[in-house]
């Protein structure tokens, strides 16, 4: 009798919990994305928020395309006072939070694109995370400042 017991207060839950735990460690999400118009051969920029509304905290580590080289990138003001930018390694995504690639700030840089990109069309991005494995949406090709 004590042993059924035990069974149903411990070993069951146990079980479920393991089952419905699996992956989503993070639940993150891309909204809004948009890049800006460019010809072929040239680069341009993806703009977009990542919201983590898990418990977790996570890190996007990488970001790719089929139509472009793609690298993480932060606009930086250099001590000329001139605008450069600089390639990041990976970005904190914590708990909770929201995180903006904005112009002036963060964005993915597609470099060589292999196509135009012409207002209204849009274009699959990938983000990879640490822990929440890969995004995949569309930016909207838009000519916004
Ligand atoms: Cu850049």
């Amino acid at each position: 009798m004590a042993y059924k017991k035990l069974l149903v207060y411990f070993v069951l839950p146990m079980l479920l919990a393991a089952c419905t735990s699996s992956p989503p460690h993070t639940r993150i999400s891309v909204n809004n994305a948009w890049v800006r118009p460019a010809e072929a051969g040239q680069n341009s920029a993806v703009y977009f928020q990542i919201v983590n509304e898990g418990r977790m905290g996570d890190v996007l580590v990488s970001a790719s395309s089929s139509i472009a080289t793609a690298e993480m990138h932060e606009s930086v003001e250099r001590e000329n006072g001139v605008m450069g930018m600089s390639p990041l390694s990976s970005v904190d995504v914590p708990a909770q939070s929201e995180v903006e690639f904005k112009p002036g700030g963060m964005h993915i840089m597609l470099i060589n694109l292999t196509q135009p990109l012409t207002a209204d069309d849009s274009i699959p991005l990938t983000l990879h995370f640490e822990h929440g494995g890969k995004a995949v949406f569309e930016a909207e090709v838009r000519s916004l400042p």
